[in-house]
């Protein structure tokens, strides 16, 4: 931090400019809020000064509250003593200048000022909800009264960022100044331009009133989406008081609503995530000095349900990216499932057709690897077998320029084997999608003992520009996700075998907070991929636990949903999982060849029972290096597996369990079911120590 004041005024002639300069996204972090209040008071009390801007330094105007301070319990300034109370009292005009980002405590002050202009690239909004809270400096009384009910219910309850050129249209922005205006002297001239106009524009004068319909009816869509929430029917109920009261009154509701938010175990977790995902951006051991080299293009080989979905990601974030594959057809195929996958956006109204275009338009099938040698980065999203991606690489070294990074896609394979396939082993490493390439946000980078740390570094960065969530993984068999969830595919089979159905595991599963039950996810995904990973562990492992239920149904080809009958039996044209007799019945029978006396289970143990099996494999990946932190796999798990993000994450959520009482159950159940549950060292070490997981020390990376 500089030691200059984080909020100073300025004079440009008669306008008093206050600018804000708390790095890196101008946070209302300690002294923000006063120094901005010192600041209007000052220009207040000069009569030299006709009227003030408001603006931030660097990169934005203001992101919002600081959010660390809620952990801390920071004091806030009472209800009548903060910015926007002293900007309501103004005898003088205040303008909002905003560049970057505007959001929470931001727009709320921005929404204390009498006008608001930005630039085109700026983006508002109230996200509060995103960490569990509500906007509680007047947003939801003043967005209501600025931009409609209706507005003002969708942005607080989506918590989306809105571009400035769309805020201008729903009446939040009154100006929007010219690509590559100056936003100070525009700001200025426009404050002189407004100074002496009279009445003050206060938002706080307007009136609300809406249908009470509206927000019945806004719960009613938020119910599969916020389930398990409260954060989401606060807002709701904030914004209504601001229609139903008068606007002081809403204030202090809007308080108390605030309060119940700000210390539940729910906004405790999102806060966890929020910076958890941030925290898994930083690579400790990478020399200062790696730099992310610039990528403008990149290349897919393989136009499969991955690859095509991963030249989505490319170019729905604005990449040129070419795409091959094997055959002609195969790669016809591919544009035709990428065609038709963003046709069904454009159907369901979440992307707009002439979008859709512009995006298609960035995919270009080629022939071969000489149309792509020149690309920047190359991913490559074949068939997860070893002995067909080892000759890709082989040809790539061959053919790709200097310096070009190639990664695999591949969700377990040695990395290392791969990248001795070439002469550039520093420029390889794993960039692990999940499937929908293109919508799950879960970014693995896999690192090769080879690795340079600019490739590694890149890669991480590579992820974040194509809009995804990027986390470190060690090169081990399912890297770090798929190698911790690996006990928990395991665990709901066997689960079956004593007494359970797929649909009271995934009852369990979607009530404590996930989108969808694991056996229906497995429907999705398509049994027969899960079935071969299986083939090759019980190949190289004597002691691998197999599977029979699950086996028996791939044998029986029922694959999940491609064959209409998996898990679950699905109807033609009907993607909704039907309990099926027959799985039940070979349940049973399986279960009476392994002599196994079937019993009943609670939800609570069928989650524990998958999840602890997880956490346990998470300590064993951290006890080798193969991860940073207990953090990142906590993301891995909310953006590879829909871990409910509200529960922060699987190792968050296990801490909120206590790791003795973890150690203490899952030392019970090696008792019982012998060495698939032996406690890791980690955790047992933990639980003597009373150490969190989330405090674990794990061994360095390697
Ligand atoms: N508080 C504290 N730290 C923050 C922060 C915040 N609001 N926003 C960002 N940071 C840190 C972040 O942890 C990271 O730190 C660095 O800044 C860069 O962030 C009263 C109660 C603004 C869109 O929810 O959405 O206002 O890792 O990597 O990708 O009603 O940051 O470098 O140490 O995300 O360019 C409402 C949260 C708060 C906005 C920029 N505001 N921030 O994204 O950078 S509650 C928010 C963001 C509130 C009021 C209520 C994003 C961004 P480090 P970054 P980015």
């Amino acid at each position: 931090m500089t030691d200059s004041p984080v909020v100073r005024l300025e004079k440009d002639g008669d306008i008093g400019v206050i600018i804000v300069n708390y790095p890196p996204v101008n946070a209302l972090g300690p002294g923000v809020a006063d120094g901005i209040i010192e600041c209007l008071n000052t220009a207040i009390a000069d009569a030299s000064i006709k009227a003030m801007v408001l603006m931030g330094d660097g990169r934005s105007f203001i992101a919002g509250a600081d959010i660390r301070g809620f952990d801390a319990n920071r004091k806030r300034l009472p209800i009548g003593e903060r910015t926007y109370d002293v900007m309501d009292r103004s005898p003088k005009p205040v303008v909002a200048a905003i560049h970057g980002f505007a959001l929470g405590g931001g727009l709320e002050n921005a929404m204390g000022c009498h006008y608001r202009i930005a630039v085109p690239s700026a983006k508002v909004g109230l996200p509060e909800v995103l960490i569990g809270i509500l906007p509680g400096g007047g947003g939801t009384q003043r967005l209501p009264r600025l931009a409609g009910v209706q507005t003002a219910l969708e942005m607080i309850v989506s918590g989306r960022h809105v571009p400035a050129p769309e805020a201008k249209t729903l009446g939040i922005l009154d100006e929007v100044l010219p690509e590559g205006a100056d936003l100070r002297a525009s700001a200025v001239a426009y404050a002189r331009k407004i100074a002496d106009a009279r009445p003050l524009p206060r938002i706080r004068d307007r009136d609300c009133k809406a249908d009470p319909s509206v927000f019945e009816a806004m719960r009613k869509s938020i119910a599969r989406r916020a389930r398990n929430q409260k954060a989401p029917y606060n807002c709701i109920a904030a914004v209504e008081a601001a229609a139903t009261l008068p606007f002081d009154l809403g204030m202090q509701r809007e308080q108390e609503l605030f309060l119940e938010l700000v210390n539940a175990d729910e906004a405790k977790a999102l806060r966890y995530a929020f910076f958890a995902e941030r925290e898994a951006a930083k690579l400790p051991d990478m020399p200062a000095t790696a730099r992310a080299r610039d990528l403008n293009n990149a290349a897919v080989v393989g136009a499969g349900t991955m690859g095509g979905g991963i030249a989505m990601s490319f170019a729905d974030f604005g990449y040129d990216v070419k795409i091959m594959d094997a055959t002609q057809e195969a790669l016809d195929r591919g544009m035709a499932r990428i065609k038709s996958n963003y046709e069904t956006s454009v159907k369901r109204g979440s992307l707009k057709e002439d979008e859709m275009q512009r995006r298609f338009a960035r995919i270009h099938p080629v022939a071969g690897y000489d149309d792509i040698k020149d690309c920047d980065v190359v991913i490559e999203a074949v068939f997860e077998e070893m002995d067909v991606k080892k000759p890709i690489f082989a040809k790539l070294d061959e053919v790709m320029k200097p310096g070009a990074l190639m990664f695999s896609n591949t969700s377990a394979l040695d990395i290392d084997q791969i990248a001795n396939m070439t002469r550039r082993p520093q420029d390889i490493a794993g960039t692990h999608f999940f499937s929908p390439a293109n919508v799950m946000k879960l970014f693995e980078v896999v690192r090769g003992s080879k690795s340079s740390p600019e490739t590694l570094v890149t890669a991480m960065a590579l992820g974040k520009r194509i809009g995804k969530i990027s986390a470190m993984a060690g090169n081990t068999d399912g890297f770090v996700a798929n190698r911790s969830r690996a006990p928990f595919n395991a665990e709901m089979v066997i689960l079956l075998e004593e007494g359970c159905l797929p649909e009271q595991v995934d009852k369990a599963m979607v009530d404590f907070g996930y989108p969808m039950g694991p056996f229906a996810v497995g429907d999705l995904a398509g049994l027969d991929i899960g079935a071969a990973g299986r083939r090759r562990r019980a190949a190289q492992d004597p002691n691998y636990r197999k599977l029979p239920i699950a086996d028996k149904l791939v044998e029986l080809g029922r694959y999940g949903q491609k064959t209409g009958a998996g898990w679950y039996k699905y109807e033609k044209g009907d993607r909704t999982p039907y309990p099926d007799p027959e799985v039940a019945k070979i349940i049973s029978d399986v279960a009476a060849e392994l002599g196994v006396a079937r019993k009943t289970f609670t939800d609570m143990e069928i989650l524990r029972r998958l999840l602890f099996s997880s956490v346990n494999e998470a300590c064993r990946i951290l006890e080798e290096g193969k991860a940073y932190r207990a953090s990142d796999i906590d993301v891995m798990w909310l953006h590879g597996f829909g871990f409910p993000r509200y529960r922060g994450g699987l190792m968050y959520w296990a801490d909120g369990i206590g790791v003795r009482d973890v150690y203490n159950q899952i030392a019970s159940w090696h008792q019982q079911y012998g060495s698939r549950w032996a406690p890791s060292r980690l955790l047992r070490e933990l639980a003597e120590s009373g150490t969190s997981f989330r405090d674990a020390k794990p061994a360095p990376f390697r």
